[in-house]
């Protein structure tokens, strides 16, 4: 038996229209969009470390300032990801406390080392790339405040993948040690780059429902290929290789053919078990421990203002 509640849910997800927080929506719907935007409002702030790593030592005054926009730009996708999160009644507090706990789930792929300056350009090309290509589906997903906040993600997005592709252009036309550095920025990064989009579809236990949902556009495998053939031109422009021997446009049928994944690599990520999963947790978890005082006092704060107005 379908309540009237379930059944105006699923006539406006046929109609292809919006989900507000105001509207009636099944449990598992609920449950499924705090995981997503809470994995992805982590990922977010986790994903601040690996450039943060390089900002006292951009090549320059001009590199310098843009890498600063680019990562407070982040540390905003976050804040606006946790605020739709918090739309669904998750809370912040308890995002937060899931996430330095180790028990939430964020992006396998900022758990890579950033040892070159080459390697602010390979993130911005390939993971703000492959961001692009995971994203802008999103813009068009059935809970209102998640594609909105979108929209406007996905625009800074283009911005800093383009200065990603850039700083990797003035590498290629420079030295050949500037060359190799950035080509090796790019045999590192490639791979894991791949992996953001998730397992093989027939590995993605999600995939499914989120589709019927109309929160997923497109399945894990389809963005994957997307990607790859939106690098390719870009990787003869910049004179870079992609580190795969395989990879060939199949004409027959109409995608890339590519080495396998090594998903052995990805689950070890998933596990913690990455180069950096614990560097990354240990730092998150010291900057929240070192913004207690700042959260203490906007409570007081909060809290002196409210008796003054009742006063
Ligand atoms: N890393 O059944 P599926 C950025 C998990 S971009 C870690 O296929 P689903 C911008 C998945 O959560 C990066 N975990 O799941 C930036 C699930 O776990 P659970 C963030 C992964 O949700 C650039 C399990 O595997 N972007 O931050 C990964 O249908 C530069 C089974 O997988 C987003 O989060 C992975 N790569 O599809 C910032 C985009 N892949 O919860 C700084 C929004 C899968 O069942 C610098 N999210 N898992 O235990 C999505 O589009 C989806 O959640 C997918 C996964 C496509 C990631």
């Amino acid at each position: 038996e379908t309540t009237p509640d379930e059944a105006q849910f699923d006539d406006l997800i046929a109609r292809d229209e919006r989900i507000e927080p105001r509207d009636w929506m099944p449990d598992a719907y609920r449950r499924t969009l705090v995981r997503q935007i809470s994995q992805h409002a982590h990922s977010e702030i986790i994903g601040m470390q690996p450039e943060a790593n390089w900002i006292t030592r951009a090549p320059s005054l001009k590199r310098k300032a843009i890498l600063m926009a680019k990562v407070q730009d982040e540390a905003g996708h976050g804040l606006y990801l946790y605020s739709a999160a918090q739309t669904l009644g998750a809370t912040r507090d308890d995002m937060t406390e899931a996430l330095i706990a180790g028990r939430a789930r964020y992006s396998s792929i900022f758990n890579y080392p950033t040892p070159t300056w080459a390697d602010m350009g390979a993130i911005g090309w390939l993971v703000d790339g492959a961001a692009i290509c995971n994203q802008v589906p999103l813009c068009r997903a059935s809970y209102g405040p998640y594609a909105r906040a979108m929209v406007r993600i996905c625009k800074e997005e283009s911005f800093h993948q383009r200065q990603g592709f850039e700083i990797l252009l003035e590498l290629m036309r420079g030295t050949p040690a500037q060359q190799r550095m950035a080509q090796d920025a790019v045999d590192r990064w490639y791979w894991p780059a791949l992996q953001m989009f998730g397992p093989p579809d027939d590995e993605s236990p999600n995939s499914a429902q989120s589709m019927a949902w109309n929160i997923k556009r497109f399945s894990n495998d389809e963005l994957r290929q997307r990607f790859v053939g939106m690098l390719v031109p870009q990787a003869e422009a910049l004179g870079v290789t992609l580190p795969d021997p395989e990879l060939r446009y199949d004409e027959a049928n109409g995608c890339y053919a590519m080495s396998p994944i090594d998903w052995t690599e990805f689950h070890e990520v998933l596990a913690g078990r990455g180069p950096m999963n614990a560097e990354r947790l240990r730092r998150r978890r010291e900057a929240h421990e070192n913004g207690a005082w700042v959260r203490e006092a906007a409570t007081a704060y909060a809290a002196k203002q409210a008796t003054a107005t009742r006063e």
